[in-house]
């Protein structure tokens, strides 16, 4: 069995991930692996430029792990989106069992983990904003709320590949908390709310985050990563900078959700995986029987390797760890 390496959450990034609902990772990937990935990001950004994209419009690849596809909601119903690559990148697959916050996620969603969706993403200058306020589970599902409450589902990490480092360059922008507390209520009114939240109208507005209360966009350098609840209200404003922001999406589901940017792996990149890397790529030892049901230790080795025990002994520990709470 391999041995790994988990980075663990400092005492500030579990505060900041309970008050806030993110937390910041900085200097996650070094600057050697920050060239690599920003080379990899833009020969996908020219291979779709060649295929007619204009480049001063936003650039999205899924699935990147495996042969990049441009966006899916881009797509012909049915299709898998434009192939951008064929072979697996091996730089993008280096990330998701990267020792700088893999820890962290399983600490967050539990060990019983997989890769659902990764992404590429290049937002060039703009003068209007770059996506409307949304929770995450609006796409590929949606996830149901229970007392306006959304459990997590579905931790989200953007690897930043340039500085990010002001506001108004195209940032991820949150309500701090409003995993908890929901979407803030503002002065403008009810129509301003559905229009910055709408899909098709919120282009409409000059500054997406003006007037919403405790709106923060969150800055950055090349190489910090930021990690998110899929609860937490996110938007993204114009990019009035002369940058071309880069960054990586990564998200993290539980294993018996179903992936999200493909329905499979190829055979040749599970081939050259590691236990966990297959584990991570969704790819159960034997999905027809144990696995597809009840997972054993051999089809999700990052438990043993992340909680020092079994799977089973991982499940009765937090029973037990409930229990306890409840007969405090
Ligand atoms: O790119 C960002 O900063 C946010 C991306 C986003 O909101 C999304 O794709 O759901």
């Amino acid at each position: 069995m391999d041995t790994m390496t988990f980075q663990r959450m400092s005492p500030e990034q579990r505060q900041q991930w309970d008050e806030d609902g993110y937390l910041v990772i900085k200097n996650a990937l070094s600057a050697e692996e920050v060239g690599e990935l920003v080379a990899e990001v833009d020969r996908l950004d020219e291979a779709s430029q060649r295929l007619g994209r204009d480049p001063n419009t936003q650039f999205h690849a899924v699935n990147i792990i495996n042969a990049a596809a441009e966006d899916l909601f881009q797509a012909e119903p049915g299709s898998n989106g434009t192939i951008l690559r064929h072979e697996p990148c091996e730089a993008f697959l280096n990330l998701i069992d990267h020792p700088s916050h893999l820890g962290i996620v399983c600490e967050l969603i539990g060990a019983a983990i997989q890769l659902c969706w990764s992404e590429a993403m290049v937002r060039p200058p703009s003068p209007t904003p770059g996506n409307r306020w949304h929770k995450d589970g609006s796409k590929p599902y949606y996830f149901a709320s229970v007392d306006r409450l959304t459990p997590l589902q579905w931790a989200r990490i953007g690897f930043f590949l340039t500085d990010v480092d002001r506001p108004d360059m195209g940032n991820f922008t949150v309500v701090p908390g409003s995993h908890r507390n929901g979407f803030p209520k503002l002065s403008q009114g009810l129509e301003h709310a559905l229009t910055i939240t709408s899909y098709t109208r919120f282009k409409q507005v000059e500054q997406i985050d003006a007037g919403v209360p405790g709106a923060r966009q969150v800055t950055v350098r090349a190489g910090d990563a930021v990690l998110f609840h899929n609860a937490l209200w996110h938007c993204v404003p114009p990019n009035r900078s002369q940058v071309r922001r880069k960054n990586l999406w990564y998200v993290y589901t539980p294993v018996w959700q179903r992936l999200g940017d493909r329905t499979e792996n190829s055979p040749e990149l599970l081939a050259r995986c590691s236990a966990v890397r297959r584990q991570l790529l969704g790819a159960m030892v034997d999905p027809t029987t144990n696995g597809g049901i009840h997972p054993s230790d051999e089809d999700v080795p990052l438990v043993r390797l992340f909680e020092e025990k079994s799977f089973q002994q991982t499940m009765d520990a937090v029973d037990q760890e409930y229990i306890r709470a409840t007969q405090r």
